[in-house]
């Protein structure tokens, strides 16, 4: 099972990413020490494209709103749909570094719009590193599963290492605290699925805002891939709504809640629990009554929010296994979609 062994490893592969940041992002923090960007862009295909929201809503944060930036889809760039500001910096993200629409997005907006290109990738010899500017290559990650786990933190990481570099200049402490977290949460969260009826759920929700709503898309993602359940993912009061009609005693949410309006989202998951819905909350913040996945990350910063996707690709490797497929083996998914040009 490559898949499980690829998801519990995680704090592994965070700990070799402190040892190798430097080495690694040498070249993307000279363009940007270089350059006066004043938008950012991110862009990325399927999980890599949620990667490239959780960063762009964390750039925004974390800049105190000094640099804009956004995330892109690889396809709406490299066919035309969206046209970027001139001379930005789009940032490729790719595991593979050879999605098409990612690669062809990144040639298009350099050639149109005259950007400066870079990327992040877990493949130092791909297309996307050769055709970027500037690339920061986590070479030792190699990922064997098709489902994407540990390359999709493991680049968040990296990424928000350097964010917090350049804007808070508390990257030694960001790292500490987000190793500590990643190994309280994979304790925890084994320990807390273990304790639900699996069986008996047919219908996950995953609510939060910003960077969260970033993670709880990539959860979607991956309760999809590997076990074709049903998934809903609101930002977390706009499950009032109308959403909320569909919950039942098969409901199993997570919460991802901010510590800005923790409370509001509390009375969300209070009115799910009246309608028979069972609720997680995953927060470093003290929970009210619910079950909860606690970690010690105390910056209220958001630049958690990968962390918390860790819990969500366990809950879909075991509701995989608890329907009897084979997560190793996803259905309908190839490990790279490459298309005919
Ligand atoms: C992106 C991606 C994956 C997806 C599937 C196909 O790949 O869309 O997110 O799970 O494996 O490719 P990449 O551009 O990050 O290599």
């Amino acid at each position: 099972m490559v898949t499980k062994q690829e998801i519990l490893s995680q704090t592994e592969i965070f700990k070799n990413i402190k040892e190798e940041y430097r080495r690694i992002i040498k070249p993307l923090k000279g363009a940007l020490e270089k350059n006066d960007f004043k938008e950012i862009g991110f862009v990325g295909c399927g999980s890599s494209y949620y990667l490239a929201m959780g960063l762009a809503y964390n750039v925004n944060r974390l800049s105190d709103g000094k640099i804009k930036a956004k995330a892109y889809t690889g396809s709406e760039l490299a066919f035309g749909l969206t046209k970027i500001r001139e001379n930005s910096l789009m940032i490729g993200l790719s595991r593979s570094g050879e999605s098409t629409e990612t690669v062809n997005a990144l040639e298009k907006v350099k050639r149109d719009q005259g950007a400066t290109t870079a990327c992040i990738t877990c493949s130092p010899h791909s297309s996307m590193v050769e055709k970027s500017d500037y690339s920061a290559s986590i070479d030792f990650v190699n990922e064997q599963s098709i489902v994407m786990t540990q390359s999709f933190t493991s680049m968040a990481f990296l990424g928000t290492i350097l964010l917090h570099e350049i804007f808070k200049n508390d990257q030694l402490e960001y790292i500490e605290t987000t190793i500590n977290s990643s190994e309280s949460i994979i304790e925890k969260m084994q320990k807390k699925i273990e304790q639900i009826n699996l069986k008996r759920m047919d219908h996950f929700v995953f609510l939060g805002y910003d960077e969260y709503f970033a993670s709880s898309m990539e959860g979607l993602v991956k309760i999809t891939e590997m076990s074709l359940s049903e998934v809903d993912v609101f930002p977390t009061l706009e499950y009032r709504h109308g959403p909320k009609a569909k919950v039942h005693k098969g409901t199993l949410t997570f919460m991802l809640p901010n510590h800005i309006i923790f409370n509001e989202e509390m009375k969300m998951a209070d009115e799910i629990a009246k309608l028979g819905g069972e609720i997680i909350i995953i927060s470093p913040e003290k929970e009210k009554d619910f079950s909860s996945i606690k970690y010690p990350y105390k910056k209220n910063d958001f630049s958690d929010w990968f962390l918390r996707v860790i819990p969500l690709q366990w809950l879909g490797y075991n509701m995989a296994i608890t329907k009897g497929l084979d997560p190793d083996k996803p259905k309908n998914l190839d490990k790279v979609v490459q298309l005919e040009e």
